[in-house]
């Protein structure tokens, strides 16, 4: 809606067209218009949405998203050796590229303790469990493309707290 040249994006050009259709009823240039008649202001608004948001449809960029720490032992397949499983969700449309989760510590036993780990890629839709060196147990905080070396579609999800239980 609102797309003339097929390339998955609403240009303000675009926008400009189908307002020009519906004051003189004339189809705008480039555009295939099987109803001549019938753009109103309710599609105008639908293409003013997919100019806003993206067409549905069209790629998205990669959402990294944190699932959680747990016992290396507890994730399917289990990971070798025991230690902690970091794992991480991509929820967007597009393969991540590499990046670097931050793994912060809280110990109730001993002084805090900052781990990194380098992923690999993440395909969309897709997930991966990395093995971090040592167990540990207590709170635990993750942020997963703690250096910026992802553009994502929500930069706010990155983070989570939770608590790695004595096993
Ligand atoms: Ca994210
Ligand atoms: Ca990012």
């Amino acid at each position: 809606m609102g797309n003339c040249n097929g390339d998955s994006s609403v240009t303000t050009d675009e926008l400009l067209a189908m307002l020009r259709l519906a004051l003189r009823g004339a189809p705008p240039e480039g555009c295939d218009v099987s109803h001549p008649q019938a753009v109103d202001v309710a599609e105008i608004l639908i293409a003013v949405n997919h100019a806003v948001a993206g067409c549905p449809g069209a790629p998205t960029l990669p959402d990294l998203v944190p699932l959680g720490v747990y016992p290396s032992a507890f994730v399917e397949p289990p990971l070798l050796p025991p230690w902690n499983a970091v794992c991480v969700a991509n929820h967007g449309g597009q393969a991540s590229g590499p990046f670097h989760a931050a793994i912060h510590w809280d110990f109730a036993y001993q002084a805090p303790q900052d781990q990194l780990l380098a992923f690999e890629s993440i395909a969309a839709a897709g997930q991966r469990c990395l093995n971090s060196s040592g167990f540990n147990y207590g709170g635990v905080e993750l942020v997963v493309d703690s250096q910026d070396e992802v553009a994502e579609r929500d930069e706010t999800n990155n983070r989570l707290t939770g608590y790695v239980p004595i096993p």
